[in-house]
């Protein structure tokens, strides 16, 4: 029988739906439509499917995480790739999900926070996550992809 392919869960948090309208020095002039066809490339060539979202919610971003949990039980999450923007230095709730979940989580940022303001250099989310990537703009996505098949 065949057996359908795993999916890697894409998590993106509040004002990315602006990638490619604003900041463009700092985040690059791709949408993140874009993004979503580079990861959905990407995952084809590693044979996954994908699974893409954004939201502006915090609580939101806690419940799809619960999401992966149970995905992850039923044996069919390659991995979670989670950005979560400005939730990333504020959100201890966010921490706690993760946590509980035990999902393989790699944390993105589009850019490189530790080369910016001093408030984006605390994570809430790094001593949960798995592993990171920062600052190789929305190539990153497609590394953390690649990171994923590698396991
Ligand atoms: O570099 C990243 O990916 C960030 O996670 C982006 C967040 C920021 O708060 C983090 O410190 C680093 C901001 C996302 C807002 O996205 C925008 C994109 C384009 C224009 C304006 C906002």
């Amino acid at each position: 029988m065949h057996k359908s392919p795993k999916s890697v869960l894409i998590l993106n948090g509040p004002n990315l739906n602006f990638l490619g309208r604003r900041e463009p020095a700092v985040y690059g002039s791709q949408t993140l439509a874009d993004v979503e066809a580079l990861c959905l490339r990407t995952c084809s060539e590693h044979g996954y499917a994908l699974d893409f979202r954004q939201t502006n919610s915090e609580g939101m971003l806690i419940d799809w995480i619960h999401q992966a949990a149970d995905l992850q039980a039923q044996g069919v999450l390659a991995g979670v790739i989670l950005n979560a923007a400005a939730y990333t230095h504020t959100s201890v709730a966010l921490h706690d999900a993760i946590k509980a979940a035990s999902v393989y989580l790699i944390e993105l940022h589009i850019s490189n926070v530790h080369a910016r303001e001093p408030f984006r250099q605390h994570s809430f989310v790094s001593p949960v996550a798995n592993g990171v990537m920062f600052g190789f703009g929305v190539a990153g996505y497609a590394l953390a992809i690649a990171a994923l098949a590698k396991r």
